[in-house]
This record gives C-alpha cells, structure tokens and sequence, in this order.
C-alpha cells in the first residue's frame, strides 16, 4: 500500500457535470449503468491527460464515449484505476458494471443488511459501485434510477426528489430520483427494502414545508419519536444559532442493522446505524437517547457543514468533522446541561485523543499524509477538530463568529474547500489575526501548559507565569508554540475578584469582569494581574477552553475550595478529579506496602457534603463523585501498570463506600422516583446519581445492597435503570447474577440493540474469567462477527474498556485481539483496523506487556492479504 500526500494535491483533470444511475437489483448480483458528462478541467493544465477512473471489486460489462463502444484496446486497468487514454474535451461515458451487494461484508458501497440494500460511501465506497472520479472535490447533479422487484423492496430510495415511479410488468418497479444539488459522490446514498415509516413536517423559517420520514423495519415503528423530535429541534436550532435552513422538501433517515459508523449526511438521505437513531425508555439507555440526539443534529447539521459547502480532499476532513461536532455539542448543551455535556466531551478527549495524541497514529486534525483514509475518521479530527473550532469561537466571541459562519457559509456555497478557507473567513469577518493559530491545523500532541502564581502582597498584584510544550510525534520533532486561549478567573475568599490586567492582551471580559481569556502565544510569558488585595486560588483552562494538559501545582485545600465552590462546572469537577488522583497515588503507595487504604478526611468530608446537599444538581455530584477512570489515568502514569492501578483504584472505590455508606443510601433513596420517565436533563441527572450511589454500595459486598440491585434490576422499566442494576450485579459475587442474566436475556432476545447491552455487561466485567465469559459469548446464537455493532459490544468492550481483563498477565486478551483481527481483516478491514488500537498503544505499559502486544502485532503483520487498513495501524505502531 502506498501513502498519499496532502502537497501532492493537484485538481482534477475532468469535471462530471451530471450523473444518471440506473440500478438494477437483483438478487444474485445488481447491474449498474453510468452515463457520466464529463468534460476537461478548465482549471487543470494537464493538457490531454488521460482520464483516469476509480474503481474496486467491479465486473466491467461495457464502456462506451459517446455512443461508441470501446474496444479492449482504449482502456486498460491498474490497481484501483480505470484509464482510457485517448478522450475528447467533452463527452458522454457510458459505463456498465456488475456488483454483487450480497457478497459485500465490507460494508463499503452498496450491500445487503437484514435483507435491505443500503450504502456507504464515505469516503471512498463509490468506487465500490461503479468507475467514477471518487474524489470530494468532483461534484455533479445525480439522477438515481432504482428498479426492483415490488414485493421485496416496495421502498425505493435515493437523494434528492423523486420525479417518477413506475410498475412494471414482470413484478418489478422502478423509481426516478433526481438530486440538484451539485454533490461529491461520497454522499450519494440508495435504500431499497421493506420498509416502514414515521412521518412529521417541518415548516423552516421562510414558511416552506418539508417532509420529514425515519424508515424503519416494522418492529421498530414504535421506536423513532425521539429522533424524530430531535430532528426538528435541530432544524429549528440550525436556523436561530446559524441562520441556516434546510433546503429541499425532503428529509430522509433510514436505519440500518450492520453499519460501520454512527451514521451518514447522504444529501437528504441519511443512512443511520439502528443504535443511533431507534430508543424508547424501555429499550435505550439514558446516553443512548443523548446519543441519538447528539447524532440526529450531527447528520443534519452537515446538510451545511459538508454537503452545501464541502471538502476539497480528504486531508480536509475536519472542516466538516471538527466544526459540526462543534455544532452538535453546542446543540446538545442547549437541550440538556451545558456542563455535563461539557464534562463528558472533555473526558473523551482527555482519555481517547489524548491517548492517540500520544501514540504512534497521532496527526494533526489536518493530517499531511494517510494510507488508508478511512483510519483518519478519529477522535482527533472530530474531537480535536471541535475543540479546535471552540477555540476559534472563544478568541473571537460568539457575534463575530456568526459572522464568520455566515461569510464561510456565503462565499463557499457549492464548493469544495480546506480548511484555511474557513480560518480565513473567520479572520476576515473578525479582524482577529489567527496566524499562530493556524498551527492547531498543522501540529499534532498535546500541548502542556505549566502555570505558576506568584503573589506580590506590597504591590498587590497577582502574576500568572504560564509556559508551554508540545512532545513529539511521529514526523514532527519539534513544535512552534501554540496561540493558546487560557480562560481564567481569580478567586478571592468573597468570590471572584476583578480583573484588571497590566499591558498585555486579553479579551472576551465577562460582563463583570471577573473573567478573562488570556492569548497565550509564546513559550513563556507572564501576565500580572494588579489591584489584587488577598492571596487568590487561580481557576484556570475555565470551561476546558483549550485541549491541552493543563499543570498548576494546587495545595489540597486550594483543590477542595475549586470543587466546593468555582462558578465553572468544569473547574469544580477537574477539581473533584484532582482531589480523586491525589487519593489514587496514596491508594498505590498504601497497596504496595501491603497497608490499608485509607482515603483523606478532608477529601471524604468533601464527597459527604455533595452527597448531602440535594440542593447540587445530580448529574455533577455524580460525576464529582466518580475517580478518575482506569483510561485516565493511563494517560498520567508512566508506564501504565494496569493491574495495580486498577486494584488500587478498586480498594479506594470500597474504603470511600465503606466511610460514607449511610450518605450514599440516603441519596439513593432520595434519588428514587415515580415519575414517568422522560430523558431530560433533570430526570437523567437524578438517575445517574442514584446509580452512581448504587454501583458505590455494591461494592460493599452486602445483602442489603444485592437487595437494592435485585429490586431495582426486577422493577424498572426503564432500561437505564434496568441494565445499572444488571451492571452492579454482574460485577458483584451475588448469586442472583447469573438469573439476572438470563432473564434479561429471555425479555430481551428480540431486540438486537439491547441484546448488544447485553453482550457489553459481561464483555466489561472487571472480575476475573471475562475473556472466557466473552469467548464463550462468541458462540451464542445471537452473536454475529458481521455486525459491526455486535463485535463492538464483545470484543470492542472487553478489550477497549476492561482494562484489568484485557492486560491479563498471561497474554491471553492480546491473543485474542489478535485472533479477532486476523480474521475481520478479511471480511471488514474498517472494522478490523478500529478493533486493533489498544495494541497500538503497547509502550506505555511494563516491558512484559510490552512484549506480548508487540508480538501479536508482528503476527498480524505477517499474515497474507492484509488490508491497507490494517496495514496502515500495525506498521506505523511498529515503527
Ligand atoms: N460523515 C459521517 C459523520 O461523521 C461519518 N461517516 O457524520
Ligand atoms: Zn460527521
């Protein structure tokens, strides 16, 4: 496999204005005819270039120009390249291929799910399906012709409008589509199947109607009201936030059961994996109905943010990625809580992109290079990507933001474009210089910032003396420093104090100018805040307001005052979170000396007073309450002793439910409620709070704690509550667990998506003799290795999110990672490729671990046949 270089780029030799599809269906194999107008790039100066086709897996049948078949002679085929020499400047190509969809485990281009043809193309499943430019800088008007048989697909969809149906006489039908929006054809999308679906309307802010319809096989009708509701909250949001609307009078979502990502933007058709887009209470999960709205508004929100103004290459990808990320967790911070919502995607950067940041595919958000592009769909371009827009938002503030949105929106509509085009239209609607900013683009790692104080009581001044670092990564030895915004405020024993700032740069002052984002532009620089009359506990990265590791050296009182009392959610729970590591540090230093944990007073006075006080919202106290996560703290030590930090964190866990049993009972039952259950943020915040008590007291390993479990599992009818229960009874010695289990199993058997709950419980039990329970489970009748969502509850759980299993000191989890790889390799190398990252991540851990991971990756790396996917991931680890 070879690599592909963002300073290669070149545009293309040949434009398609328009494409006409005809499908044919079939249940053997499908024929696809093409009649592509193509015409020479007047923008390219390749002067009677070859036209250069891509295509994968296809039967060609037959090509013609202009009504003139080609002989074998005028073509000829390399690789995944169809080239005829010889073209005029404008033409019509007709091309006919044979597919076959049923054979196609990939899931890339067009394939059979639960007996429904659907397809993926992004980014480059296209090819999959005919010979074309595949390439998101080619865009063109398509019209879909889809014929099939009636009785098993009465629904046949494509992009766009649909201009013509028609019976035909041999138990067949057909219908015309036709797209016109110009479109790259990573987002061409076609569903044929028997379908159902739930219908609503939407009027848009000019007063136009649109259809909105979530295609559904029949069983799950009853499951598509949230993200129906979510969708138009998201079009309404769309409109006020960024003034956009929607564009034509159709909006489509279909759900697939076997889907390799969350879900696809298909212009006016998305494609949603089912797990992303079905919930009911009694089925889905509290975060499983965040999830579908979060994903809901992510899809639609791209109808601007990708399709309407979209990548000029694949190096681009966070131009669509990190800024509708963005969107939707602006979004959903709007719907629910803005804090949470924070919290969580701190959590996810700070533990999977800093962890890739780290390692050996680390990359800037706009990567120079790739194998395989499909590997580049990661944290760091969606997440770091977001944050990297967030950013942006902050140096400028939300009013000339919106006007940079607006001028990005205005002056690339139907474009194809990079991602310096929206830095420069930021720049030029803000009149902010964002030069030095523009390294986020360019420079992988995490940067550390390391902040000191200093306080000078005769000239009453506070000074904050902040410099930054970034390590190396691969290709990148040394970095230039970062424009960094440092969100800070000072708090003084009243509250906050005001900011007066001497000389330097600072802007975006809260209203009452207790709050400032500092530009942290050089290496090490100071700034001095004056009129500070007492010593004040800095409270510093306010709101996460950069995605960098952020070192201050606090005193424990300094941390306990931050979590008492920081108007910033985020501070106050990063403070929680230090006060928990602090703990966790002495916790290892106790086991090692064979002594007893025994967790500060002051840090237990602090956890008693949030269980206690019913006055904080839930959510918060519940994430307060939670320490560090075994991912976390992967990300702090150096190297990462699994075993020991998991035991030590586990002792710490029981000496905390152990000193505060009666607080945790009593917020527990104060948590319980009658109350019909609805997935806001009120009722989320108190359930997840109360399961966080649970999950606390299980581990006192006590029959009055099995009975709360036992009750809870028995008489919810929710399913968040229902699997926490589950979840404390699996990792608990009851003797119920086992009943629990399989009469969770007998209620649910018909519902897929909670079977893969089911499946996931067990793949993350932290007791000993998981990797046997999930090989076992690889045998059970409901498991299938070509679902992707299935092989992500099994063994993606078990060796992503079980630490302790996973690192088992026999070798036994990496063998089995390996095993599984090898074998997706063949059948979906997207899926196989994702599988392999905790391999990856093999020299943070103690030399003996070292050596079992990397032996299981040098075994995969011998193995014949491997795909670039794979490749890519295995060889660069090694490196
Ligand atoms: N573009 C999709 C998404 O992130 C992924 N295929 O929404
Ligand atoms: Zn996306």
């Amino acid at each position: 496999p070879s690599t592909i270089y963002l300073s290669d780029y070149q545009v293309p030799a040949y434009l398609i204005d328009t494409t006409e599809l005809a499908f044919e269906l079939g249940e053997d194999s499908s024929l696809v005819t093409s009649l592509l107008h193509i015409r020479r790039n007047p923008a390219a100066n390749q002067l009677g270039a070859a036209l250069v086709l891509h295509g994968t897996e296809l039967e060609l049948l037959s090509l013609a120009i202009d009504g003139r078949v080609l002989t074998a002679s005028e073509w000829s085929q390399s690789g995944e390249q169809l080239v005829i020499a010889d073209v005029p400047e404008a033409f019509v190509l007709r091309c006919e291929t044979r597919i076959r969809p049923q054979e196609n485990t990939s899931l890339e281009g067009l394939y059979k799910s639960s007996g429904m043809f659907c397809t993926q193309c992004e980014a480059e499943g296209f090819r999959k399906i005919t010979y074309y430019l595949d390439r998101p800088d080619v865009m063109s008007v398509f019209t879909v012709e889809i014929t099939a048989d009636a009785q098993r697909y009465p629904v046949l969809l494509s992009n766009g409008n649909l201009v013509a149906t028609e019976t035909l006489t041999d138990g067949r039908h057909k219908t015309v589509w036709q797209d016109p929006f110009p479109k790259p054809a990573y987002l061409f999308a076609l569903v044929a199947g028997k379908l159902s679906c739930v219908s609503d309307s939407f009027r848009t802010m000019n007063g136009r109607d649109v259809d909105l319809k979530i295609y559904v096989e029949d069983k799950d009708l009853d499951k598509c009201d949230h993200a129906m509701a979510s969708l138009k909250n998201a079009m309404r949001w769309d409109e006020e936030v960024y003034g956009r609307e929607y564009d034509l009078d159709i909006f489509n979502i279909v759900a697939v059961d076997d889907f390799n990502m969350g879900a696809m933007e298909n212009k006016s058709l998305n494609i949603f994996n089912t797990s992303c887009v079905l919930a009911k209470p009694e089925t889905t999960t509290d975060a499983g109905f965040q999830r579908v709205e979060g994903v809901v508004a992510h899809e639609y929100f791209h109808n601007w943010s990708g399709n309407r103004v979209t990548c000029r290459d694949w190096f681009q990808l966070s131009l669509k990625e990190g800024f509708t990320v963005f969107r939707d967790s602006e979004f959903s911070a709007d719907m629910g809580s803005p804090t949470v919502k924070r919290v969580e995607d701190v959590t996810l950067l700070r533990t999977a992109q800093f962890a890739e940041d780290a390692g050996p595919m680390a990359h800037p958000i706009r990567p120079d290079s790739f194998i395989e592009i499909s590997n580049f769909y990661t944290v760091t371009v969606y997440e770091k990507g977001a944050e990297v827009v967030r950013m942006i938002h902050t140096l400028l503030g939300p009013d000339a933001f919106r006007k940079g949105s607006d001028l990005y929106f205005e002056r690339h509509d139907g474009q194809a474009v990079t991602c310096e085009d929206f830095v420069l239209a930021m720049e030029a609607a803000s009149g902010v210089d964002l030069s030095q900013f523009r390294n986020w683009y360019s420079q992988a790692g995490t940067p550390k910032l390391s902040v000191s104080g200093d306080y000078d009581a005769e000239q009453q001044s506070y000074t904050l003396n902040v410099s930054q670092s970034c390590p190396a990564t691969p290709g990148q030895s040394s970095k230039a420093p970062f424009h960094i915004p440092l969100k800070v405020a000072l708090l003084g024993e009243a509250g906050q104090l005001p900011l007066q700032l001497l000389g330097e740069s600072a802007n975006v002052e809260s209203a009452d100018n207790t709050e400032m984002v500092l530009n942290v532009t050089e290496q090490t620089q100071s700034f001095t805040f004056t009129g500070i009359n007492e010593l004040p506990v800095p409270s510093l990265l306010r709101g996460f307001s950069a995605p960098v590791k952020l070192d201050f050296d606090y005193s424990r009182e300094q941390l306990l005052r931050l979590m008492r009392g920081d108007s910033d959610g985020f501070c106050r729970w990063d403070a929680s979170q230090q006060l928990g590591l602090a703990e966790i540090k002495r916790a290892l230093a106790d086991v090692a000396a064979g002594q007893n944990v025994a967790p500060d007073a002051a840090y237990l006075a602090a956890c008693r007073d949030l269980l206690s006080d019913g006055s904080l919202d839930g959510a918060m106290v519940a994430m307060m309450l939670q320490l560090p996560s075994e991912a976390y703290l992967a990300e702090i030590f150096h190297p990462v002793d699994v075993l020991a930090i998991h035991h030590a964190r586990e002792a710490l866990r029981l000496a905390i439910a152990t000193a505060l049993q009666l607080e945790l009972l009593d917020c527990y039952n104060r948590c319980c409620s009658d109350a019909p259950y609805a997935a806001d943020a009120e009722q989320i915040a108190q359930r997840s709070l109360k399961n966080t008590a649970l999950a606390y007291l299980m581990l006192l390993d006590n029959e009055s704690a099995r009975e709360l479990a036992t009750a809870q599992f028995e008489n919810s009818e929710n399913m968040t509550d229902r699997l926490a229960a589950l979840n404390a009874l699996v990792n608990s010695a009851a003797p119920y667990k086992a009943k629990a289990l399989q009469s969770f199993y007998q209620n649910w058997q018909h519902e897929p998506l909670v079977i893969n709950q089911w499946f996931q419980v067990q793949a993350m039990c932290r007791l000993p003799g998981s990797l046997e329970t999930v090989q076992g489970l690889m045998n059970h009748p409901a498991f299938d290795i070509r679902n992707p969502n299935k092989v992500r509850a099994l063994i993606g759980a078990f060796c992503g999110q079980n630490g302790v299993n996973f690192h088992r000191e026999d070798g036994a989890g990496y063998r089995f990672l390996g095993d599984q790889v090898i074998i997706l390799n063949r059948s979906n190398p997207q899926i196989a490729s994702r599988l392999l990252v905790p391999l990856t991540k093999w020299r943070k851990y103690l030399p003996a671990a070292q050596q079992l991971m990397c032996a299981e990756l040098q075994r995969i790396l011998a193995e014949p046949d491997l795909s670039s996917d794979v490749y890519e991931v295995v060889s660069k680890s090694l490196q």
